[in-house]
């Protein structure tokens, strides 16, 4: 399906490592879940250690298969994200648009990946409960993207709406984290898991921003996680293979699903 782009030929096909960082119940697991099965749990339990999971992403000229890892937000597991981060080619930081902490911690993972991940890992900064604020107010939501017509850092989001925080749930005006955002030249998405706003919409901008040089083959290249963790998926689009990857001490990712 979906072959209108006019070529016959089979695309290329790319795997791109994907980290989730940001403080606990800001919403990863629940923008994971939405992504690869298009679920979601209100009561989901907290990611102990770290989850794998897989989805395929159909560009007009590509697929790119990403391989999420999907990291538990407590403190404890801080000094292991860097297992998770290593030879990341994009990450996920996400906050939560009605609790005003979770933007400084997602600022913390920024400024870390910044300093320590791969030199070319694409960051997407991601506002997530959006159904929690304003449901018609500030149609901020999927305007705030700062990807499609600009090329990097130069953006307008900041355009987009003083009056946002005129709900009282939302803790973190968009322009706020559109500013900052553009600052460190930063994908910005706001998304809702719940309703499934703006998240493939989220998951595509970042496949289209990974840089040409970066998806070589169909193992990727910049380290995609040793492709042998590919535990269970492997279809088109209900790409499932998920794990629990419960680890004290650096038992994340076990000896074989480790991204080391
Ligand atoms: N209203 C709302 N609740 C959400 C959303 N995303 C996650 N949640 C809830 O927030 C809680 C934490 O979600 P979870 O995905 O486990 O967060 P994580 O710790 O960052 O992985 C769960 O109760 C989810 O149901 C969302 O977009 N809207
Ligand atoms: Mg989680």
């Amino acid at each position: 399906m979906a072959d209108t782009a006019g070529g016959n030929a089979p695309k290329p096909s790319s795997s791109v490592k994907l980290v989730l960082l940001g403080e606990a119940a800001v919403g990863k697991s629940s923008l994971v879940m939405r992504f690869v099965n298009n679920d979601f749990q209100e009561n989901k339990e907290p990611t102990i250690g770290a989850a794998f999971l897989t989805q395929r992403t159909q560009l007009p000229h590509r697929t790119i298969k990403f391989e999420i890892w999907d990291t538990a937000g407590q403190e404890r597991f801080a000094s292991l994200a860097p297992m998770y981060y290593r030879n990341a080619q994009a990450a996920l930081v996400v906050y939560d648009l009605t609790k005003a902490s979770s933007l400084t911690k997602a600022q913390h993972w920024v400024a870390e990946l910044q300093r320590q991940a791969s030199p070319g890992i694409v960051i997407a900064l991601v506002g997530n409960k959006f159904d929690l604020v304003s449901p018609e107010g500030s149609a901020a939501a999927g305007g705030a993207s700062l990807d499609d017509e600009s090329e990097e850092g130069n953006n307008d989001a900041n355009a987009e709406d003083e009056d946002a925080e005129d709900s009282d749930a939302r803790k973190i005006p968009t322009a706020k984290a559109a500013a900052y955002a553009a600052e460190e030249s930063l994908l910005f998405y706001e998304t809702s898991a719940k309703t499934g706003m703006n998240v493939q919409e989220v998951f595509t901008a970042i496949a289209n921003a990974i840089p040409e040089a970066s998806l070589k083959g169909p193992r990727g290249s910049g380290g995609a996680v040793g492709g042998s963790t590919n535990l269970g998926g492997g279809q088109n689009t209900e790409n499932s293979g998920r794990v629990n990857l419960t680890g004290a001490s650096g038992a994340i990712g076990g000896k074989d699903g480790c991204a080391c």
